[in-house]
């Protein structure tokens, strides 16, 4: 099932299903070098997701700012390899939305926890938005935030489940978006968790 969520935007159901033994894997691999951690905002204030990164480049939040890194600054060492499989999903997926040749770059990998939110926000740290990002999501539902090129554009929502895979680019690529408040739950690969992916060409 196909839905489109504007333009150039679209959520494919169910369509990670098929790499998802790859995912856990990598998810496994990945965390095990790289731990899951709470970035600081510019702010100093702590997020409430926490977040590892995999393949070329990371994205990073301290107090220099929102930036992509190519070292983990907690072990500084280049961060986990991002698994061919991986790549291949976000290329597939990127082409059934008009996206051809999509190659991944980056991986930031979220968690949420019961009780987890994302704020709207814009994803602009990468080096051209010409490029879609790919989003891969795990575990517990959790509920979209959609809205417009203006944060005050008021937002719809839509429910994203274990294996659904939206893929964002264009004229959308810009959009406010967000996660609300992931409710309390159990899920039988992840437990009391949701896991996002997104799939990104964040260099040059
Ligand atoms: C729409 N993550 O990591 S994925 C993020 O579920 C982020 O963890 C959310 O927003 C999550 O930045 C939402 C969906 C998503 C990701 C990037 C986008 C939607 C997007 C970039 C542009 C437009
Ligand atoms: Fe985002």
């Amino acid at each position: 099932e196909i839905i489109s969520l504007g333009e150039q935007s679209a959520l494919l159901r169910g369509y990670a299903l098929p790499w998802e033994r790859h995912l856990l894997k990598a998810i496994d691999t990945i965390t095990s070098q790289a731990f899951w951690r709470r970035l600081q905002t510019p702010g100093g204030r702590a997020m409430s997701v926490q977040t590892t990164n995999s393949g070329s480049w990371g994205w990073h939040s301290d107090k220099q700012g929102y930036r992509y890194v190519g070292t983990d600054p907690l072990t500084e060492k280049p961060w986990p390899e991002l698994p061919a499989e991986v790549i291949g999903l976000a290329k597939n997926a990127a082409a059934h939305v008009g996206f051809s040749e999509f190659i991944a770059d980056a991986c930031l990998i979220n968690r949420y926890q019961p009780g987890t939110q994302m704020g709207l926000h814009q994803d602009r740290d990468e080096y051209s938005f010409e490029h879609p990002i790919v989003s891969v999501s795990l575990g517990l539902p959790a509920r979209f935030l959609w809205g417009g090129l203006q944060r005050s554009d008021r937002p719809s929502r839509i429910e994203l489940r274990h294996g659904d895979v939206v893929v964002w680019g264009g004229v959308d690529r810009l959009r406010y978006h967000g996660i609300a408040k992931v409710a309390d739950g159990y899920h039988p690969q992840l437990g009391a968790q949701r896991i996002n992916l997104t799939l990104r060409r964040a260099g040059p």
